[in-house]
């Protein structure tokens, strides 16, 4: 989009033209205390709002170094205006702007990796936040654990300039196991156990490195490095002309890389920082021991129900996740899948219980102005599925009980993988194991049991006592007939019946 020069665009210069509400609480000399790997809309509109209100409330060189792992466009677009960029926090008919200035540098990790890991060594940096999504971690996903493969070890082994995500960590930690500073590595992706499993795979990626090096940095890690575990949980659609259209007019100026986000955010840490943090609680965090319990009601309600939601209306041909809740049928479908398959395995965190926030989490979905996509939920399924819905239907089985709805999201989903919604036009396969899934369901027609077995047989995704299941294969089986026949419609009429 061009930028109007009548408009101006957010700078720092330019602050004092917007709304006194919307300009940024901090000024330009904080200093950097947090290096963040992952400039995308969600952290943009979550961990740095979080910290600069932290910072705005309680003080400390806490500001952010963002790193972009790969495209340069964000970050480039933020170096053109100081780096400030807008929240639009949008609710129906409401849009509320704040420009938000907590990044104090900026890296491109692709084009100079070596640069991050230095970075990554300087003792003033205490704790390194990331959202890189589930796939960057490329841990098994049916198992969680981590694959040090071909990439990562040379990464990690030779000198040579780190490509993958856990290869710069690692690297990174290197580096700094020289100073010995202690340091938090925190996981903002929705990934169970997500500190345990950065742990993991850090540990696993420092046992390949030889010699004295590789013993110090493991030693150092053990005693001087926490992951803690988080929650995070905004829903934050991907920017879109409409959004710097929006941008524009709430602010008075142009701002090319606004994020519009939802009014509810919340974020669950747990309280391990050897080297400090700031006051995130000042800014509505949830400092606890214990952030599974969250965890996995986000997991399993919100993430689960929104790739259920996801899966159903594309093939239904819909487009925006708040529309796909105007169905016919989508309601109690809703109602037995939360219900009966995903409330029984969920325990509440203190002060939730689990029909409230599965209500919470159906009316933030309806937000009309959120303009989410199911085709972005949709993606990385494989990645996805596990700990939104496989260990639901795992669970379920487990307590003898037959996870019907669950396994309709299951069919959905495999429907989604053969590539054509309801009316027959094609569906994109976006997903790390893309390959795999196509080689899948090209070698088989589209008898439900042969489309079944085919994917079943993936156990990067499948553990062998789901694959194996009789009744969930049998479940499967019958939504894929099911859609197959009558399309999204027939399913849910089931569902109302
Ligand atoms: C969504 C999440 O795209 C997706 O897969 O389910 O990004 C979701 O919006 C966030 O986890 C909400 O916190």
């Amino acid at each position: 989009m061009a930028v109007d020069a009548a408009v101006g665009r957010l700078r720092r210069s330019t602050v004092d033209r917007l709304p006194s509400a919307a300009r940024p609480v901090l000024g330009a000399d904080v200093g950097a205390g947090i290096v963040h790997l992952g400039l995308g809309a969600f952290h943009r509109a979550h961990q740095a709002v979080f910290t600069e209100d932290a910072i705005a409330a309680a003080g400390g060189d806490w500001g952010i170094v963002g790193v972009a792992p790969r495209s340069v466009d964000v970050l480039s677009a933020m170096e053109a205006q100081d780096r400030l960029y807008s929240v639009l926090t949008v609710g129906s008919g409401t849009v509320v702007p704040r420009a938000v200035g907590v990044h104090v540098d900026l890296m491109h990790a692709a084009s100079d990796p070596l640069a991050v890991v230095s970075r990554l060594a300087d003792p003033a940096i205490r704790v390194v936040t990331l959202t890189v999504t589930e796939k960057a971690y490329r841990l098994d996903p049916a198992t969680g654990r981590p694959r040090i493969d071909d990439e990562v070890r040379a990464d990690v082994v030779t000198g040579r300039p780190p490509k993958t995500v856990p290869g710069l960590l690692a690297r990174g930690l290197l580096a700094r196991a020289a100073t010995g500073a202690p340091l938090a590595v925190v996981s903002c992706d929705n990934l169970p156990s997500n500190g345990r499993r950065t742990r993991a795979l850090i540990e696993a990626a420092l046992a390949v490195v030889p010699g004295p090096a590789g013993e110090r940095a493991r030693w150092w890690l053990d005693g001087s490095v926490s992951f803690p575990g988080t929650m995070v949980d905004r829903i934050v659609p991907a920017t879109t002309d409409v959004t710097r259209a929006l941008a524009s007019r709430a602010l008075g100026v142009a701002d090319l890389v606004p994020v519009a986000a939802e009014p509810f955010s919340q974020w669950v840490i747990e309280d391990e920082f050897p080297g400090g943090r700031p006051a995130w609680e000042h800014a509505g965090a949830v400092l606890t021991t214990d952030a599974e319990p969250w965890e996995r009601l986000k997991l399993r309600m919100l993430n689960g129900v929104h790739s259920a939601l996801a899966y159903l209306g594309a093939l239904a041909g819909v487009g925006p996740i708040d529309e796909v809740l105007r169905l016919p049928g989508i309601d109690a479908f809703l109602d037995r899948l939360i219900t009966t398959d995903i409330a029984p395995t969920l325990a509440p965190p203190p002060g939730e219980t689990v029909e409230g926030y599965g209500r919470t989490v159906r009316e933030r979905f309806a937000n009309p102005a959120l303009g989410y996509r199911t085709l972005q939920v949709a993606m990385d399924g494989s990645q996805k599925l596990p700990q939104r819905l496989l260990g639901t239907i795992l669970d379920r089985r487990a307590a003898g009980s037959r996870p019907v709805w669950a396994c309709l999201v299951l069919a959905a989903w495999m429907r989604f993988v053969r590539g054509y919604a309801d009316d027959g036009s094609a569906l994109p396969l976006d997903d790390p194991l893309a390959d795999r899934l196509r080689a899948a369901v090209s070698t088989v027609d589209d008898k439900p049991s042969d489309l079944a077995g085919a994917l079943f047989a993936i156990d990067a995704v499948f553990p062998a006592d789901l694959a194996g299941d009789d009744e969930v294969r049998g479940l499967v089986e019958h939504w894929l007939t099911v859609l197959d026949r009558g399309g999204v419609a027939a399913a849910l009429a089931e569902a109302s019946s």
